[in-house]
């Protein structure tokens, strides 16, 4: 497989507020024949970007081991998951989809021989972190997410140890993007606030107005995926999943950045059961490892990313 050339792609949990967006940027960097889509939702969005689709339940092994030896799968991007808020509300499910969906697909790499990346959350840590969360900080979640996070972690590291996977993790900071709706996380408030201002409502933000966690414009979250997929495996010292520099800012000063472009917009806070998840979690956390490892810098601050969150926002309801 080289830099660009040679690959052949699975994506899992395609048609989610993430991998919407990669299958965009992988079909523009790898072409669109090289890439089958999958999810267990049924689509046909995908047709107008010519991107092959198969619908499949993470946990059907046979049906994903079909799919790897049909296709001669060499890369997987597993984003098929249950977040904070779904997962609090069906803790068995959660742990079923996160965990036995990564078994298969780690096992199957055994067999198989795929590159693997499989996605983590700043949800690994909890309450005893404040702050600023580094690379080696303890995980000790509160959410059931958060232990699947963290039990995901383990499995990387133990199959590339022990199997010699190939697989690559980093920890997703809250994403905030405009082009699919998030699905069932804490961060979500992040998203929908935009969702709200441009189309001239009032938004009730459900967790309160001191909140503070690690956030990050789907761009870069995007770019980072590519380029920890594209690092030469030799340069990686973590498999389960890296810190990532993010942006950090209190729901206030989000609602405050938005104002400046929409000052008749208006929020009030009304904090719900997510706001016990935001608090176990960090304010920030620390990237130094991936800009040492593979030279990762973040690009948007809450300035550039309101406003390109904004004009997309106007722009897509014309
Ligand atoms: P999402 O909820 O938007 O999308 C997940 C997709 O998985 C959905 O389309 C859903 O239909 C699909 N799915 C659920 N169960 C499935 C199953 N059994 N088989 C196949 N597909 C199934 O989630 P996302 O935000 O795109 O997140 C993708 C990954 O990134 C997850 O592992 C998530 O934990 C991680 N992550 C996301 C964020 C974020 O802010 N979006 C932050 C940290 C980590
Ligand atoms: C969630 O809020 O559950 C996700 C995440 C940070 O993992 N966005």
């Amino acid at each position: 497989m080289g830099q660009t050339g040679g690959r052949r792609i699975l994506v899992t949990g395609a048609l989610g507020q993430i991998g919407m967006e990669l299958l965009e940027a992988l079909s523009a960097r790898y072409g669109r024949d090289s890439i089958i889509a999958t999810d267990i939702r049924e689509t046909d969005k995908l047709e107008n970007l010519g991107i092959k689709f198969h619908k499949l339940d993470v946990l059907d092994k046979v049906e994903l081991e079909n799919l790897i030896k049909d296709f001669e799968v060499n890369e997987v991007y597993h984003l098929a998951a249950l977040l904070s808020a779904s997962g609090e509300k069906n803790p068995e499910l959660c742990w079923k989809i996160n965990m036995d969906g990564l078994v298969n697909i780690c096992e199957l790499s055994r067999e198989y021989k795929f590159r693997i990346f499989a996605p983590s959350s700043i949800a690994v840590f909890g309450s005893d972190v404040r702050g600023v969360a580094s690379q080696n900080s303890p995980l000790n979640p509160a959410t059931i997410y958060g232990i699947t996070k963290v039990s995901g972690e383990l499995l990387a590291e133990y199959y590339h140890a022990t199997h010699d996977v190939d697989i690559r993790g980093l920890r997703y900071p809250g994403l905030i993007s405009w082009k699919v709706m998030p699905g069932g996380g804490t961060t979500d408030y992040a998203v929908e606030i935009f969702h709200a201002a441009v189309s001239g409502e009032k938004y009730t933000c459900f967790v309160n107005e001191k909140t503070t966690l690690p956030m990050m414009y789907m761009d870069d979250a995007i770019r980072a995926t590519i380029e920890l997929m594209e690092a030469p495996s030799e340069k990686l010292t973590v498999r389960g999943g890296y810190n990532l520099d993010c942006l950090s800012f209190t729901a206030e000063e989000l609602y405050s950045a938005i104002k400046q472009s929409i000052p008749t917009f208006e929020c009030d806070f009304k904090p719900d059961h997510r706001q016990e998840y935001a608090d176990s979690w960090p304010d920030s956390t620390d990237g130094t490892k991936a800009k040492i490892d593979w030279g990762y810098r973040i690009k948007y601050d809450l300035k550039s990313m309101c406003s390109v969150m904004i004009k997309s926002l106007r722009q897509d309801v014309q």
